[in-house]
């Protein structure tokens, strides 16, 4: 080799290698700003133990959700730079199991022409062993310019966003449109399936349904669904649609606060929805998204807002739910798990068994509490006009949760309306309609992860809030019944074992 060649190659390689330490320096440093910042919100009374959430920063919208190669993936909605909403980035996990996370750098950053001004949310989709994920690209910074871009990876570390992006550069022609967001997709038949959530002016939400062979080149195939403003709103975000059984589901976000879903048939490009009903009406799901993974469950998971003026103040803002599991009820109503794999994080158990609870009496369980806890309840309501429990209560009561069934109201209901004498926590009474039939039994599954509680009532009604107690010693638990006795037939309490 000639000498100039030679230290060509010297400057070549010790480039590489300065390069290289200075990324393990810069890393090392993020990593041991990231040790710092887990053991400061440790102590965090707020911060969930065992539901997914970054180290720290904003988190909304699951995105990309998909089984690859064995591993699942979640990807969202995350800013890189703050515990507020912006730099609209794609933060990644991946699991073994749907619960146990393991957090991955950052997958996708507003860094491009196209997308500048956000990387916003979108699905993921194995193309014959390579993972590409559709998102929608912002470029403009009053975030009105969407349009729909794709990135490849074959290892789901590298990201490569594909030159010839947007694949769609802007909504259809002709459609006077509101908001052209979130895109999933779906193969079928060996086509490429999207629906892009939008809204149409004056009309209502709208899901605008597109094909391609090759996830690049699209041709738009019409509006396959279309709401009504004065029912549904006029924009829809985050849509799901996908098969379960002999039926189409489409989950959409009417961008209210509130997320909603239709039973229905697709035929020749048409959804014809039976009907439209309420997924959770917790008051803090948003945005959720489904996925099918290879055991063939639907599998969701969903942005838990906070509901808590200060949030941005501790760090980290937004969490995901716990994995769910769709199917259809006998009446073509969706049906909600937990995935049976959260029962790994069960740890020490307590169990009571046939308790005669009246009001003001029998009710305190003096034997387990806690703020981390997986409580399953199977009840006789009997004459008891409301019938469950009160979670995260202080001694004096004076913060309280209370989970029941109001069987006059046909209700379930999450009182969070004493959760807390914090006046940040924004937390009033919620409800969903629910109906015992004749005889059975009250089985309520709750989930309490410090400011997080997921009710899952009888698999058929779920509703997922955010309750910010502000005592240390608010994690009392009391059998909780008015105007009669009811039997609780057994309850179980697990401790939960945090994740992280
Ligand atoms: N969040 C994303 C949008 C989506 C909205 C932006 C729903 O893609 O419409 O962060 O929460």
């Amino acid at each position: 080799m000639k000498k100039s060649a030679r230290k060509k190659n010297f400057w070549h390689w010790a480039g590489i290698a300065l390069a290289m330490a200075m990324g393990l320096a810069i890393a090392g440093q993020g990593l041991a700003q990231d040790r710092n910042h887990i053991k400061k919100t440790a102590a965090d009374p707020q911060r969930p133990a065992y539901h997914f959430l970054p180290v720290k920063n904003w988190m909304n919208d699951p995105n990309g959700l998909i089984q690859f190669n064995g591993d699942y993936h979640l990807f969202y909605q995350y800013n890189p730079n703050g515990a507020s909403w912006a730099n609209m980035s794609w933060g990644h996990a991946k699991s073994k199991d749907l619960v146990h996370w393991e957090r991955l750098p950052v997958a996708l950053l507003p860094d491009q022409p196209y997308d500048r001004y956000g990387v916003f949310s979108g699905t993921a989709v194995n193309d014959s062993g390579t993972a590409a994920v559709i998102y929608t690209c912002i470029s403009s910074p009053d975030f009105r310019k969407e349009g729909q871009c794709l990135a490849q990876s074959r290892d789901m570390v590298r990201w490569e966003k594909y030159s010839g992006n947007p694949v769609i550069a802007a909504p259809p022609r002709g459609l006077r449109t509101v908001g052209f967001r979130d895109p999933y997709v779906w193969n079928q038949d060996g086509r490429w399936n999207m629906v892009v959530g939008s809204g149409i002016r004056d009309r209502g939400g709208a899901i605008l349904l597109y094909r391609s062979k090759d996830l690049r080149v699209w041709e738009y195939a019409g509006p396959v669904a279309v709401g009504d403003i004065r029912k549904n709103g006029r924009m829809w975000e985050c849509p799901s649609f996908f098969q379960l059984g002999k039926k189409w589901v489409m989950i959409v976000s009417p961008m209210t606060g509130r997320t909603i879903y239709f039973v229905g048939d697709f035929k020749d490009d048409k959804f014809s929805p039976d009907f439209q009903e309420e997924l959770d009406l917790g008051g803090s799901l948003y945005a959720p998204q489904v996925f099918k993974d290879d055991q063939g469950r639907s599998v969701m998971f969903g942005w838990l807002k906070e509901n808590y003026w200060l949030a941005s103040r501790r760090g980290w803002q937004g969490v995901q739910t716990l994995p769910r599991v769709l199917t259809l009820g006998a009446d073509n109503r969706l049906n909600f798990e937990p995935a049976r794999e959260v029962e790994s994080l069960r740890g020490k158990k307590f169990r009571l068994e046939d308790i005669k609870a009246g009001p003001g009496s029998g009710g305190v369980i003096k034997e387990a509490k806690g703020d981390a806890l997986e409580i399953f309840a199977e009840i006789e309501v009997r004459e008891a006009a409301q019938a469950g429990i009160k979670v995260r209560a202080s001694p004096d009561d004076s913060e309280q949760t209370l989970i029941y069934y109001d069987r006059a109201g046909e209700r379930l209901v999450v009182d969070r309306s004493r959760s807390s004498r914090d006046p940040a926590a924004k937390t009033p009474m919620r409800s969903a309609p629910f109906k015992l039939a004749e005889g059975e039994t009250l089985k309520l599954r709750i989930f309490l992860d410090r400011s997080v509680v997921e009710v899952f009532a009888n698999s058929r009604v779920v509703m997922s809030s955010r309750i910010y107690p502000a005592r240390a010693d608010s994690l009392g638990l009391e059998l909780f019944s008015t105007s009669g006795t009811m039997r609780v037939k057994s309850l179980d309490i697990w401790e939960m074992t945090p994740i992280w």
